[in-house]
């Protein structure tokens, strides 16, 4: 017999710096649109994953507080979602432990993520980096959750998520977790670097040129929308002529991914002009759409106390949750639970 779950949509956000526009478009837009649609949502600043690499203590608690406040300006009412940070809800490091023990290390050694934050000294990493897919299953699983939107970068680790799913279910002959669906929608699922089309845009490039980010202002958008490399041809009339031009080929799905429009559709107005046209619109759409969400941010900033209530009561609604899941999952493994 297979089990079937409630539907329960989980994601979240590393604090491990200042969100970018591809969090936004690829992640942070669609949560808010998830909300009410028959799915319970959870969302989560993902803190125990940003500690993976070193963090500065003071810059972690303003980047927690920021990626809260980030959420609920792109539209995640925490009357609504269940909105709290990852540290303060313990199952997730104990079931993440459990999960070390399903998991294999071959397993942990091919994800990309790995390799690229790794870099060629990886024996020097954390052993967190590497053991971090193992943490994230543990994230969406602790909630039964069935349903995670995600950018295409973590498509890796959500099929990591469902095969630790699979093989805890088999190894211990339950169907007790769900296998996870990722949901990649969107014309903006891989918003790339501004400098180079063929990198993923990402809060922790050393070069800010590379990014926009959620709290820069309408003139450092213009700019680096205006510097973003580019080409000297003008733009055809659909997506089938930029297959080899992956700079542009990305400033139209933003433009798409902003204004709700297929980037066919941006193309089809732009077709046969040159970026000296098509940038400055970029700019602006960007401008229009981002500075409500940078000033809400602004706002939300100002009062950290109350970003730490919403965090604190959003914990406790996930520890309901997520505390009978974990106690169950190692009574299943053979654990005796006493009290
Ligand atoms: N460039 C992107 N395009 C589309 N989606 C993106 N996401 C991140 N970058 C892009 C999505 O944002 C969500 C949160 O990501 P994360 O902060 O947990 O970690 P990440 O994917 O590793 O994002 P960054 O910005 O690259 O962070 P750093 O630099 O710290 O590693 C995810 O759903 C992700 O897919």
């Amino acid at each position: 017999m297979t089990t079937s779950f409630a539907p329960r949509i989980f994601s979240g956000i590393q604090p491990s710096g200042g969100l970018t526009l591809g969090n936004y478009l690829g992640a942070l837009k669609r949560f808010a649109e998830y909300q009410g649609q028959g799915a319970e949502t959870i969302y989560c600043v993902v803190d125990l994953h940003a500690i993976t690499v070193w963090q500065d203590p003071e810059k972690l608690r303003h980047n927690t507080r920021e990626v809260a406040a980030a959420f609920m300006a792109s539209g995640v009412d925490p009357e609504v979602s269940v909105l709290f940070n990852q540290s303060q809800v313990s199952q997730h490091a104990e079931l993440a432990w459990l999960f070390n023990t399903v998991a294999r290390v071959g397993w942990m050694y091919r994800m990309t993520q790995f390799k690229d934050k790794a870099g060629k000294n990886s024996e020097n990493s954390s052993l967190g980096l590497l053991a971090y897919p193992s943490l994230m299953a543990a994230d969406i699983l602790a909630y039964h959750a069935t349903e995670v939107p995600v950018g295409e970068d973590q498509k890796q680790h959500l099929e990591l998520t469902r095969d630790i799913a699979a093989k805890f279910n088999h190894d211990y002959g339950v169907d007790f977790f769900p296998i996870t669906k990722p949901m990649i929608e969107g014309t903006a699922t891989r918003v790339m670097s501004l400098r180079d089309g063929s990198k993923k845009m990402s809060k922790s490039d050393p070069s800010d040129a590379t990014r926009i980010n959620l709290t820069d202002d309408a003139d450092a958008i213009a700019q680096k929308i205006r510097k973003a490399r580019t080409d000297a041809d003008p733009l055809p009339g659909s997506m089938e002529g930029l297959q080899d031009r992956p700079e542009a080929k990305n400033l139209v799905n933003i433009f798409a991914a902003l204004t709700g429009e297929s980037a066919d559709q941006v193309l089809a107005r732009f077709e046969g002009q040159g970026f000296g046209a098509f940038k400055p619109a970029l700019a602006e759409v960007a401008v229009e759409s981002l500075a409500p969400i940078t000033e809400k941010m602004t706002r939300f900033m100002a009062d950290p106390a109350e970003i730490d209530r919403i965090m604190g009561r959003g914990a406790d609604q996930a520890a309901a949750i997520a505390q009978p899941i974990v106690e169950r999952t190692k009574e299943i493994m053979g654990m005796i639970r006493s009290r």
